[in-house]
C-alpha cells in the first residue's frame, strides 16, 4: 500500500512568511517555549529545526530514489569531517538566505547573531577533514548517490585559547546544548569485537575454516546528518559512529550481580569514541587510536553489507553496489576486516573476497612526512585484532611471492615493499596495506601525485603502475565564496548571473570586465568592507585595532614547522628592525594576520604561537612602527572563525618548504576570493599559479628538486645566517630577548634549531622570502594593477571547485553518475 502523508505548508514553505510562522511553531513545540521566555539557544534551534524541516524531504525522497534505483554509491571513509556550522549552509545550498534573514528580523531579532549561536562540529583537525566536507557538498550537488562515514567524536578538535602569548587547550563539548542535525538510528546499530584469539576448525561441510573468539565488543550506533547539495533535491547521509556497551556480550550474566562493575563497562565503552586525536601529520601509536579506526570501519562495512542485503543484492554484487574510498591510511584496516567479512563470516573463497576487495577499495595519499605514516607495533595489532593479523600476513605471503615472480632476486625490493617491518621492533606499514588492497592510488596535487611515484610509494609504483593517478584538490564555493563572501557574491552576479556558484568555470566571464574602472572600484568596495568587519571581529575579541586600508597579509592553517609561519615571523622581525633603523623608512602599511592551532604534544609548533604573540606584543605597543606594521594572532582559528577570514585577505602565505605541502586547500579558498599568493612552488600553488597567470602570483623559494640537492650536498644553515646581515640582525633580535622581556632562554629552542639544522630551509629562503615580500609592498601601491590581480586570480579559480575534484574521482576511480532526485 502506498502511503502519501499530508505535507503542511509550514514545513516546506519558503516565503518569509511561513518561514516566520514555522520558526515560531518551533520554539513552542521543540523548545517548549514561548517567545517572551527564549534564550538565544532557544531561538537557534527553532531556526535550525524549522531549516531541518525543508531538508527532510529531500532527504527522503532522496533515499526513495536510490532504493528504487539500487544505485552505486560513493563511500568516503574519514576519520575526520570538519563540516563547520550546519546553519547557514543549509541556508545558500535551500536558496532561502534572504527570506530567512527577513523572517528572523521580523520580529526584531538579530539574524547573523542567531547564526552565530552554532557550535561547529569540530571533528577534524585541518585540511584532511575539511576536505571531505567539501567532497561531500560536492558529491550531493553533483547528484551522486554517497554516504560519509565516520566517528562520532563526542569531543572534537579543542579550542584554543592565547593565555600570556600561549595556546591553551579546552575540551570542545560541542554536544553541550544538543545537536539539531542529527538523527540517531539505533535500529542500525552494528557490534564490533576486539581481542581474544582465533583457533582453526573443520566446518560441517568439511572446509578448513578459522574461528576469531573476541575478548569484548562495543555497539556502534549510527547518527546521520543530511547533507543537502546546492539547488537540487539530493540530500545524502553523513553517517557518524558513536561507541556504547554491547547488549549482546553479556556483561549481566558475566557480572552476575556486579551493577558497579557493569557500569564501569558501559563507561570504557564509550570512551572510544570520546575524543578526537588533535594531531595533523603525526602518527602517535596509541591503542585507543587503533581501536577507533577499526571501529568506524567495521561499523561502516557491515553497515554496506546491510543495505546490499536490504537491496536483495549478491555478495558478488559488492563492488558494483559500493565504491569505498579511503581517505589516507585512517581506515585502511578496510582492506583486512573487508577481506574477513567475506570469508570468515559470508564464507566466500580467499581469491574471490580479494578481487571484490580490491576492486571496492582505493586510496588516497595525503602527506609525504615520515612522521606521518602509520605502522603499528605488532604486539599492539596482534592484542586487538588477532584474526586481522592472520590475514594481514597470508595477504602479504601472496604479494610478496608476485613481487619475487616480478623482480627475481631482489630480496631488498621485497623486505622495502612487506606490509611488514621487520628492521627492529616489528610493525604494520597501513600505506602497504592500502596500496595492495585498493585498485586505485591518488596523490592530492599534481606535484604532490609526483613525489609519491618518485619517494614514498616508489616500489609500488614500479610494480602497478596503473593504480597510481594525480586527484588534485578542491574546495566548495558555495561555503568559501557564497556563504562566507556575500558582497562579493552579488557583485560577480551583478555582472555574470549566479551559474557560477555551481559552475565555477564561468567565473572566467570576469575577465571581460578587467579593465572597467567602474567594477574595479566595486571590486576593492566589497574587499574593503570585508576587511572592515575583520577588523570589527578583531576589535571586538581582542581589542586590537588594525586600519583596514593597511595590507592584509594572512597565513591561517595549522602550526607545522614546514609550514614555516617562523619564516613569516622573521620577515616581520626584519621590517620591524629597519623602521627601528630607519623611522622615516616608507613600507606600504601591513597588518599581519596569523590563525591555527598547534599540536598539544608539539612543542615546536607551541613555541612559534608565543614568538608570534611575542612579536605582536612589541611591535604593537611601538609607536614608532604601529602604524605601518601590525600583527594579530586570531585565537581558536575553526572553520567559522575562518569564514570571515579568506574574504578580508589582500595576501595569502602559502610558503611551505618545496616539496613537504601536498596540496593545501587554504590557497585556493584565498585565491577564489581575490586574495593574491605568495608562495613557493609546492603543492597546489603550482596549479594555482598556472591558472591565475605567473604574473599575477608571487613566487619565491627554492624547488623540490634545489631543496634536495642543497640537503644532499650538506646543507649549512650558517653559511646563510653569517652572510646575510638582515637575516642575522633578525634572528639576533629574537636570540636577544627582545621580545621576551630580555629573557635569552625563551626562543633558544627554535633559534638554535634553525641554526644547527633547520630542516625545512628557512634561511636558504630567507633572501628569496624578503625580496618578494618587497615585490607585494611595491606592487600594493599600484591599486589599480592591484585589483587588476586581484580580479584574475578570482575569475581563473574555476579549476579548483571541489566539483571538479568530484567529476574527477566520478569519471577516473569511483565510476559513478548522477542520479536525479525529483
Ligand atoms: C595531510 F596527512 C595529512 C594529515 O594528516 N592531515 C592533513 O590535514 C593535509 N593533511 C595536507 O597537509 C594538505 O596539504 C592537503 O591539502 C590536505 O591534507 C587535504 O588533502
Amino acid at each position: 500500500m502506498l502511503m502519501q502523508i499530508q505535507v503542511e505548508e509550514d514545513r516546506i514553505g519558503l516565503s518569509p512568511e511561513i518561514l516566520r510562522r514555522a520558526f515560531l511553531d518551533n520554539l513552542f513545540y521543540i523548545q517548549g517555549k514561548p517567545l517572551a521566555l527564549a534564550t538565544k539557544n532557544d531561538f537557534y534551534i527553532a531556526l535550525a529545526y524549522t531549516v531541518r524541516d525543508r531538508m527532510l524531504h529531500c532527504w527522503n525522497s532522496t533515499a526513495s530514489t536510490y532504493t528504487a534505483r539500487g544505485s552505486r554509491t560513493v563511500c568516503y571513509l574519514s576519520a575526520e569531517f570538519l563540516m563547520g556550522p550546519h546553519l547557514g549552509n543549509n541556508l545558500i545550498n535551500l536558496g532561502i538566505y534572504d527570506q530567512m534573514k527577513q523572517a528572523i528580523e521580523g520580529l526584531d531579532l538579530d539574524f547573523e547573531e542567531l547564526i552565530a549561536q552554532e557550535e561547529e562540529p569540530g571533528l577534524g583537525n585541518g585540511g584532511l577533514g575539511r576536505l571531505a566536507a567539501c567532497y561531500l557538498d560536492s558529491l550531493a550537488t553533483l547528484e551522486i548517490p554517497s554516504m560519509g562515514y565516520g566517528i562520532r567524536y563526542e569531543f572534537g578538535i579543542f579550542d584554543q585559547e592565547i593565555r600570556d602569548g600561549w595556546q591553551v587547550e579546552i575540551t570542545d563539548k560541542w554536544l553541550r546544548y544538543g545537536n539539531p542535525w542529527e538523527l540517531p538510528r539505533p535500529e542500525w546499530a552494528v557490534e564490533i569485537k576486539f581481542g581474544g584469539y582465533t583457533e582453526p576448525f573443520t566446518d560441517d561441510q568439511g572446509r578448513y575454516r578459522v574461528r576469531w573468539i573476541p575478548a569484548w565488543s562495543v555497539k556502534g550506533v549510527p547518527y546521520d546528518t543530511p547533507i543537502l547539495g546546492y539547488q537540487v533535491n539530493t540530500a545524502n547521509t553523513l553517517r557518524l559512529w558513536k561507541a556504547e556497551a554491547p547488549e549482546s556480550f553479556d556483561f549481566e550474566a558475566f557480572n552476575q550481580g556486579n551493577y558497579y562493575r557493569a557500569v564501569q563497562e558501559k563507561v570504557a565503552s564509550e570512551n572510544l569514541t570520546k575524543v578526537l586525536y588533535p594531531n595533523d601529520e603525526k602518527f602517535e601509536g596509541k591503542q585507543l587510536r587503533l581501536q577507533q579506526q577499526f571501529f568506524f570501519v567495521s561499523c561502516s562495512l557491515q553497515d554496506m553489507f546491510h543495505i546490499l542485503e536490504r537491496q536483495q543484492l549478491p555478495l558478488e554484487a559488492f563492488p558494483q553496489k559500493f565504491t569505498v574510498q579511503l581517505n589516507d591510511t585512517h581506515p585502511a584496516i578496510a582492506v583486512a576486516e573487508l577481506m574477513r567479512l567475506l570469508v570468515d563470516k559470508y564464507l566466500v573463497e580467499w581469491d574471490k573476497a580479494w578481487d571484490i576487495t580490491q576492486q571496492t577499495l582505493a586510496y588516497t595519499n595525503h602527506t609525504l612526512l615520515p612522521e606521518a605514516l602509520e605502522k603499528w607495533a605488532l604486539d599492539l595489532f596482534a592484542g586487538l585484532l588477532p584474526r586481522h593479523l592472520e590475514i594481514i600476513y597470508e595477504i602479504n605471503a601472496r604479494f610478496l611471492d608476485r613481487v619475487r615472480l616480478k623482480f627475481v632476486g631482489d630480496a631488498e625490493r621485497t623486505a622495502r615493499m612487506s606490509l611488514i617491518d621487520e628492521q627492529g621492533a616489528r610493525y604494520i606499514r597501513m600505506a602497504h596495506l592500502a596500496c595492495v588492497g585498493s585498485h586505485a592510488i591518488n596523490g592530492v596535487a599534481a606535484l604532490h601525485s609526483e613525489l609519491l611515484k618518485q619517494t614514498v610509494l616508489k616500489d609500488f609504483y614500479e610494480f602497478f603502475p596503473e593504480k597510481f593517478s594525480n586527484k588534485t584538490n578542491g574546495v566548495t564555493p558555495r561555503r568559501w565564496i557564497a556563504l562566507s563572501n556575500p558582497s562579493m557574491t552579488k557583485l560577480i552576479t551583478s555582472k555574470i548571473g549566479s551559474g557560477w556558484i555551481k559552475h565555477l568555470d564561468q567565473l572566467r566571464q570576469l575577465e571581460s570586465f578587467v579593465g572597467d574602472i567602474e567594477f574595479q572600484r566595486q571590486w576593492r568596495e566589497s574587499k574593503r568592507s570585508n576587511k572592515q568587519s575583520l577588523a570589527a571581529l578583531v576589535k571586538n575579541r581582542l581589542d586590537i585595532t588594525i586600519d583596514p586600508d593597511s595590507l592584509f597579509d594572512v597565513q591561517s592553517k595549522r602550526i607545522h614547522e614546514y609550514k614555516r609561519q617562523h619564516l613569516n615571523a622573521l620577515h616581520i622581525v626584519t621590517l620591524y628592525d629597519s623602521i627601528k633603523q630607519n623611522p622615516t623608512l616608507e613600507i606600504t602599511p601591513r597588518t599581519f594576520i596569523f590563525g591555527g592551532k598547534a599540536a598539544p604534544g608539539y612543542y615546536m609548533a607551541k613555541l612559534m604561537i608565543k614568538l608570534i604573540t611575542a612579536i605582536a606584543e612589541v611591535v604593537n605597543g611601538d609607536p614608532d612602527v604601529r602604524d605601518r606594521i601590525k600583527v594579530v594572532f586570531i585565537p581558536d582559528y575553526n572553520v567559522t572563525n575562518s569564514q570571515p577570514v579568506y574574504p578580508a585577505a589582500d595576501l595569502s602565505e602559502q610558503i611551505s618548504t618545496a616539496g613537504l605541502e601536498a596540496s593545501g586547500t587554504g590557497n585556493m579558498k584565498f585565491a577564489m576570493n581575490g586574495a593574491l599568493t605568495i608562495g613557493t612552488l609546492d603543492g597546489a600553488n603550482v596549479e594555482i599559479r598556472e591558472e591565475v597567470g605567473a604574473e599575477n602570483f608571487f613566487l619565491f623559494g627554492l624547488i623540490t628538486e634545489e631543496v634536495a640537492a642543497l640537503k644532499e650536498q650538506g646543507y649549512n644553515p650558517w653559511d646563510y645566517y653569517h652572510s646575510n646581515d638582515a637575516l642575522k640582525a633578525a634572528i639576533d633580535l629574537i636570540a636577544s630577548g627582545h621580545f621576551s622581556h630580555g629573557d635569552r632562554d625563551l626562543f633558544k629552542p627554535l633559534v638554535d634549531k634553525l641554526l644547527h639544522h633547520d630542516p625545512f630551509l628557512l634561511l636558504a629562503d630567507y633572501a628569496s622570502y624578503i625580496e618578494c615580500q618587497t615585490k607585494v609592498d611595491q606592487a600594493y601601491r599600484d591599486t589599480q594593477h592591484w585589483t587588476r590581480m586581484s580580479i584574475l586570480n578570482a575569475a581563473r579559480m574555476g579549476k579548483f571547485s571541489s566539483d571538479r575534484s568530484i567529476r574527477d574521482y566520478c569519471k577516473e576511480i569511483w565510476k559513478v553518475q548522477p542520479i536525479e532526485v525529483l
